[in-house]
């Protein structure tokens, strides 16, 4: 018949108060006798204590961070078993020990090279990837979920205490590789950051990203590790481009139109992709073809206080520079009143991030997928020029052109870029 059963914490040897770390069942769970209850860890190791009957979980005593010793009630069991409450034998915690107390993450030293793997050279099964099982921070039971499962403790990211691994990382670990897209990787595999225990080296202060952030940042990481990048720089003499924008800006303030530079740009940039169409285009789903278009939107980077967005300015090689000014200033406004539609963000062609009105000399930025290149650009500064045998003061504006190089070669790149800074010196050419 059954019977309600009070399991207690068995004989640990000569530890006293020690800390639950994880509870490792739930009211209801059936358990079967051996299998692990709670995990207690103490300054040495991490210890199991496992169900001396099978049955069913009916009350839970313990949580994690309580302070236990021999004897403390840890759950309620109904069991119809008979028998009686086993020790923990010594040995039994000294492998725990081996085995479950790794160096502090912080300190754990990474061997594996950042980016290791090519999908050729990996030999391993789909969910281990690096062999470093060993150094995760995890329970003996926890270890033994993941072997039966194979998956690489070392892959996962711990949100238990001290970014301990726990039962539903694992779980969740083995449900995001389910659910990943057949080729997302793109036969890359990485070892996962170590989880890291900040609070151990001084103050800290937890702040959640922001919605944009979390979307961008997914995005941005798969095409800087997906697409092989290279930026070519340039510099583009703007004297006189400068001049008459002041003028052309003096003209429009009353009307409230701000004419900055980038107006000039996107101008510019439109007509280099028309002499250069391949610069506007995008690879297919299978990477075979390159899609040319014969429309032109240019996507422009624009920084909010919740983050990177990136709206689409369209038909740009239908509209002169005013009109793409007034554009300009309109589309920047509501991404920062948080005002875009998605349809506002949907169709780039190609993508011009300008950080020239904040500063700094370069900077290399990252390709906007589908599109195949991106131009940063930086703030323009007054630089001596030898021209005509003489030192002249010109003011120059850094250009950073980056491409997918499988679809753009070094060569084409530098004629674009060389391209558009001729457009930029020489804007009478803006109107051919
Ligand atoms: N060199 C020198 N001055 C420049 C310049 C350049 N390359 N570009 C702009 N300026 C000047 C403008 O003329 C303006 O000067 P005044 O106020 O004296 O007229 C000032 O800098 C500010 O310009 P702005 O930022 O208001 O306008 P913009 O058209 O240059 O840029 C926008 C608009 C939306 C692109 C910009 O505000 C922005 O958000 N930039 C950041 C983009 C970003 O974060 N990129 C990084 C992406 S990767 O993380």
């Amino acid at each position: 018949m059954a019977e309600l059963k009070q399991i207690s914490v068995p004989d640990i040897g000569n530890f006293k108060d020690v800390s639950v770390i994880e509870v490792l069942v739930k009211v209801g769970d059936a358990v079967n006798a051996e299998d692990s209850l709670i995990t207690l860890e103490t300054d040495k190791a991490a210890i199991d204590v496992p169900s001396p009957y099978s049955g069913v979980i009916k009350e839970i005593k313990a949580k994690v961070g309580d302070k236990v010793s021999q004897g403390s009630v840890i759950l309620l069991l109904e069991s119809g078993d008979t028998g009686s409450v086993p020790a923990i034998q010594p040995a039994a915690a000294v492998t725990a020990s081996v085995a479950a107390s790794p160096a502090p993450a912080a300190q754990t030293p990474n061997p594996s090279p950042a980016l290791p793997l090519s999908g050729e050279g990996a030999t391993s099964p789909p969910l281990t990837r690096g062999g470093r099982e060993g150094l995760a921070h995890a329970s003996p039971a926890i270890r033994r979920f993941a072997r039966e499962l194979g998956v690489d403790l070392a892959q996962v990211k711990g949100s238990g205490e001290k970014g301990r691994v726990t039962k539903d990382d694992v779980q969740n670990f083995v449900k995001a590789i389910l659910t990943q897209p057949h080729g997302a990787t793109g036969g890359l595999q990485v070892s996962a950051m170590p989880a890291i225990d900040f609070a151990q080296f001084g103050a800290i202060e937890t702040r959640p990203l922001a919605r944009i952030q979390k979307i961008s940042g997914a995005n941005l990481h798969r095409n800087w590790v997906s697409i092989p990048h290279v930026t070519q720089f340039d510099e583009a003499d703007i004297t006189e481009m400068e001049a008459f924008r002041k003028q052309l800006g003096e003209e429009y303030a009353p009307q409230g139109i701000k004419i900055t530079p980038l107006a000039f740009l996107l101008r510019a940039v439109m007509e280099a992709l028309q002499h250069f169409p391949d610069f506007n285009a995008s690879l297919d789903a299978g990477g075979e073809n390159l899609i040319l278009k014969k429309y032109c939107h240019v996507g422009v980077a624009v920084d909010t206080p919740d983050g990177l967005m990136v709206p689409v300015l369209r038909d740009v090689d239908k509209k002169g520079i005013v009109q793409l000014a007034k554009e300009l200033g309109e589309i920047s406004a509501k991404a920062r009143a948080k005002k875009l539609a998605a349809a506002d963000m949907q169709g780039g062609c190609f993508t011009i991030s300008s950080l020239g009105g904040i500063g700094g000399t370069a900077f290399t930025p990252i390709i906007n997928a589908p599109e195949v290149a991106i131009l940063g650009v930086s703030r323009s500064c007054l630089k001596p020029v030898y021209r005509n045998g003489e030192l002249v003061p010109r003011l120059m504006l850094p250009l950073a052109l980056s491409y997918d190089h499988r679809v753009i070669d070094g060569a084409a790149a530098a004629r674009f870029t060389v391209y558009l800074a001729q457009l930029l010196a020489d804007i009478r050419r803006l109107a051919l």
